[in-house]
């Protein structure tokens, strides 16, 4: 799967890319993240100006469409598959795992980063992105958000992740809405804790309850929201 980062700050993403599941993943050909500098599109020769004052007046400085689009357009050029185009803004649709689910059947990705007050809205009227948020709040800027994007898709093409951290179990995968419960490992004793008896009990079936149990208790303290919404809320 290639996934396309569009950004004026590319550097960003170097350490998260180059660690753990990721450099992985890239490693072993399973995925391509390509950077795209934005300002290598501007057409100011001089200061490679990619952003201006807001028509109508107001604070801050609104992404110039021209870099975006001829940007996007090079990128796309090059390759037989357009990708699919989603662009990282908090006046977006929530991320969600469904959604998630849906890129990762995708075979390119084209990540487009806001900045600023964000882009001039003919950008959105010609191109037409997947415009998406990763949260009711405000960041600097989409380039976290896209790496929340890419962290979410790689776990679920296949043979990034080992058999040991499947994601079928995970909260949140298809029809699963719930959020897991309480984990231990050694020691049995930490500061006068107790590993809870049952989890030494051997009963798999005994644990398996338990556990759903603990991930009810759970969501219904901090997420109550989500407990009209299980497909397996009645078992
Ligand atoms: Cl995608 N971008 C920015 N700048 N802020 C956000 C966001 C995205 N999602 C939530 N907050």
């Amino acid at each position: 799967m290639r996934f396309d980062v569009l950004t004026l700050f590319p550097g960003i993403f170097s350490g998260y890319l180059s660690q753990g599941l990721l450099h992985k993943a890239i490693e072993r050909g399973l995925i391509d993240v390509q950077l795209h500098n934005i300002r290598d599109w501007s057409s100011d020769p001089k200061h490679h100006k990619v952003d201006d004052r807001p028509y109508g007046g107001g604070p801050g400085m609104v992404m110039m469409a021209g870099p975006i689009v001829d940007c996007i357009e090079s990128v796309r050029g090059k390759a037989a598959d357009a990708g699919k185009l989603i662009y990282l803004t908090p006046q977006g649709r929530p991320l969600t795992q469904p959604l998630v689910e849906q890129w990762a059947g995708e075979r390119r990705l084209l990540l487009l980063c806001g900045r600023y007050e964000g882009v001039d809205q003919r950008v959105l009227d010609l191109l037409e992105p997947e415009e998406v948020s990763v949260g009711d709040y405000i960041l600097n800027g989409g380039e976290v958000a896209a790496m929340v994007v890419i962290d979410a898709v790689v776990r679920l093409v296949p043979g990034v992740l080992g058999d040991e951290e499947s994601s079928v179990s995970d909260s949140f995968s298809s029809g699963n809405r719930w959020l897991e419960g309480a984990q231990y490992t050694r020691p049995r004793e930490y500061r006068g804790l107790q590993v809870p008896e049952i989890l030494m009990s051997g009963d798999h079936a005994a644990i398996a309850r338990w556990r759903k149990e603990q991930g009810f208790l759970k969501t219904r303290r901090v997420r109550a929201d989500l407990l009209g919404k299980n497909e397996d809320s009645k078992s």
